[in-house]
């Protein structure tokens, strides 16, 4: 499961299609893509002046293990002219590893994946499209469902369809 989101246009366009170029370019590079979310326009989180964000969620089918397969987002991040400065900068595309079927990464210092994403139950824009293509989600640590991590979400968090 990957989620998407920019907020910045690219030499691709306007977000929604940066996303869809970038999409397309991890179908090229090998990706399967099962389904796709809707394109969601949500607020930035923590609040801010930055624009909003354009962000979704896929289902992919892939043989790469997950260290690969972050490899992979992260090139095709750069391939889009992503640059990293501070955390929680505004970027022309993001693509996050939120899960890779049930399985367990946990947190360690130094390492970029834990899987699941560990803010992923916090955040009203990768959960409401993820509701999109995976109802029925079930969080593997915790037993949670996606149903239910969606009705604690914190009411502030501005997410609509595009
Ligand atoms: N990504 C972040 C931080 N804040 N807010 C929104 N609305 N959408 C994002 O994709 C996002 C964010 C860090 O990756
Ligand atoms: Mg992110
Ligand atoms: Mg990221």
């Amino acid at each position: 499961m990957i989620a998407f989101g920019a907020n910045l246009p690219s030499r691709y366009g306007a977000p929604q299609e940066t996303l869809a170029a970038a999409l397309r370019r991890l179908e090229e590079r090998g990706l399967r893509i099962l389904a796709r979310s809707r394109f969601w326009l949500t607020e930035p989180v923590p609040v801010s002046d930055q624009p909003w964000f354009v962000n979704g969620v896929c289902a992919v089918e892939t043989a790469l293990e997950p260290e690969a397969l972050l490899a992979l987002l992260h090139a095709v991040e750069a391939e889009f002219g992503r640059v990293r400065s501070l955390p929680n900068a505004p970027r022309v595309l993001d693509l996050d590893l939120l899960a890779h079927g049930r399985r367990i990464v946990p947190a360690q210092p130094g390492q970029g994946l834990c899987l699941p994403h560990p803010r992923l139950g916090e955040r009203a824009f990768v959960l409401l499209p993820l509701r999109d293509v995976a109802p029925g989600w079930v969080h593997p640590c915790s037993g949670d469902t996606l149903l239910s991590l969606i009705a604690r979400l914190p009411a502030d968090q501005k997410a609509v369809p595009a």
